[in-house]
């Protein structure tokens, strides 16, 4: 009888979309976790942050019913570093690696690290990666046309469907758990970013092939699809993939991930961290998405993504799993015009601010390098509402180890989950921004940029690097701009701030 009942419980919680506790774990809920993470999307490219020129209306659902934080961090101003933070919970700087990786790099992420899906594999998850992943596989010498090792399968995924890296990076194709999709024995691809293979075509040899896009900066290697790609590659024809399909592609496969793992078939939840690869460049949105921004491919790979959401939400609903399923959606860095194509992003542009009323942008220690559109929902759970705490990507291992019951797993990963839950306004004190190798220093109001040699402009992309020779001082509440810097005139919070950050990252 006893076993009858507690099978009865058992099929009801997988019903639920939870899974049965341990006693030692009697607080612990677990919801399935959907992590929506953009490539480059500005704090002010999604309508719900304020902007009126580009409308998302899908991000906006989530962001009207959910908690709208104003102060949610990624890690880096770059994607490698802020996804390893996300993954890891470990500030990106304490890993002399996370850095933008090429496409054959070896994995970045040590397979002894309790990584976000691996906590939660441990917890009873299901857990799947779908999209960009810009993490680096195998160990430096990867032989594309064998099974695959180190790749995100060896992280805590249980199923992966990924790009390797970028969508302007070799090898162009698509990896399903260990296997490049779609290769024919007889066509095998090689990849290098030291040097072309002999007689191969590049987009500097071959300009021609260039029909869709042509190369700014950088970009100038092996042409695929009508666009020059960084990096070269050989072969693999019929495994190459066609950009106007990967958001499809994606989609699909996130939306398969979620009914074949609905919790009412495997009595498990799932987490799946559906990486989308806009609006990155390329920007190569679907015929569907073509002209419907009138900002040109970005603002269109924009509306793409938005449309995306849109279905996933609806593909959770479909599978009756909205009410159990919790949404963390964010941006890996802040955003960029042009990133090295000529495709109209800053001509067609009008008075659309990505960045909203931050400064800076894409690789920047100024706000809009880091500062992104954090949203969390979760229906019947969070209340509406907009959040003020500061809050980072790497505070959501911390906070969903709190939420199942399990133990956090690195120091610097905090338990921000009342804040992610609406039930707190309360975030962190104090939170350390990398940016192409520098670092900001934020705490309370404040954020304190170092010194540093350099550049005051990026000067490719058009955007300021916060580089100065002068410490910078901002308060952010009252200066959303960083116009003015303080450093001058409050030289106890100056000493204050450069105190505070020496401790956490040390001389
Ligand atoms: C840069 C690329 C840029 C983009 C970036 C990575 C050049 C000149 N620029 O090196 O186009 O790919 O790397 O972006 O090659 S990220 O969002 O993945 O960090
Ligand atoms: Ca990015």
């Amino acid at each position: 009888m006893k076993k009858m009942i507690s099978c009865f419980c058992l099929a009801i919680l997988g019903l639920m979309g939870c899974s049965p506790t341990k006693s030692s774990e009697k607080e612990a809920v677990k919801p399935n976790i959907l992590v929506i993470y953009l490539d480059d999307l500005g704090y002010g490219d999604v309508s719900a942050y304020g902007q009126t020129t580009l409308l998302t209306p899908n991000i906006d659902q989530l962001a009207n019913e959910g908690v709208r934080f104003t102060n949610g961090y990624a890690s880096s101003a770059t994607c490698t570093p802020s996804r390893y933070a996300f993954l890891t919970g470990i500030y990106p700087w304490r890993n002399k690696n996370a850095r933008i990786l090429p496409g054959d790099a070896p994995l970045l992420i040590d397979t002894s690290l309790v990584t976000l899906p691996k906590m939660l594999k441990k917890a009873g998850y299901k857990t799947a990666v779908v999209g960009k992943w810009h993490l680096g596989i195998g160990d430096g010498q990867v032989d594309w046309n064998k099974e695959l090792q180190k790749n995100p399968n060896d992280v805590g995924f249980d199923y992966s469907y990924i790009m390797a890296a970028t969508t302007d990076r070799v090898p162009t194709v698509y990896i399903e758990n260990r296997k490049v999709v779609g290769l024919s024995a007889d066509d095998p691809i090689q990849v290098s970013y030291k040097e072309n293979f002999e007689g191969e075509p590049t987009a500097i040899t071959n300009p021609e092939l260039m029909t869709k896009q042509k190369w700014h900066h950088g970009h100038n290697n092996s042409v695929h699809n009508g666009i020059p790609r960084i990096g070269f590659q050989k072969g693999g024809k019929s495994a190459l993939w066609h950009d106007e399909d990967m958001a499809d592609l994606f989609l699909d496969k996130a939306k398969a991930f979620i009914s074949d793992n609905n919790p009412s078939k495997t009595g498990k939840p799932f987490f799946m961290y559906y990486a989308l690869q806009q609006p990155h460049v390329p920007r190569v949105p679907n015929e569907r998405f073509v002209g419907k921004s009138g900002m040109g491919p970005r603002g269109d790979a924009i509306i793409e993504a938005d449309w995306c959401v849109g279905e996933i939400m609806k593909q959770l609903k479909a599978e009756g799993l909205d009410e159990n399923t919790l949404v963390i959606f964010s941006s890996d860095n802040g955003p960029v015009l042009n990133d090295g194509y000529y495709d109209d992003a800053v001509e067609k542009l009008g008075d659309h601010k990505p960045a909203g009323p931050l400064r800076g942008g894409k690789y920047s220690l100024f706000d809009a390098g880091t500062k992104v559109p954090f949203i969390t929902y979760w229906k019947g759970k969070i209340k509406p509402q907009v959040s003020d705490a500061l809050v980072s990507q790497i505070d959501i291992l911390s906070s969903i180890a709190n939420l199942v019951g399990q133990s956090n797993p690195s120091d610097d990963s905090m338990n921000m989950l009342n804040a992610l839950m609406g039930k707190s306004e309360k975030g962190r004190d104090q939170l350390v921004l990398e940016a192409t190798g520098r670092l900001a220093y934020r705490n309370g109001a404040y954020v304190l940029i170092p010194p540093y040699k350099g550049e005051a402009l990026n000067k490719m992309v058009n955007i300021e690097t916060g580089v100065s020779a002068e410490y910078q001082l901002y308060d952010l509440t009252k200066d959303a701009g960083q116009d003015k810097n303080l450093a001058q005139e409050m030289p106890e919070k100056l000493e204050e701030m450069k105190e505070g950050m020496q401790k956490v990252v040390g001389d």
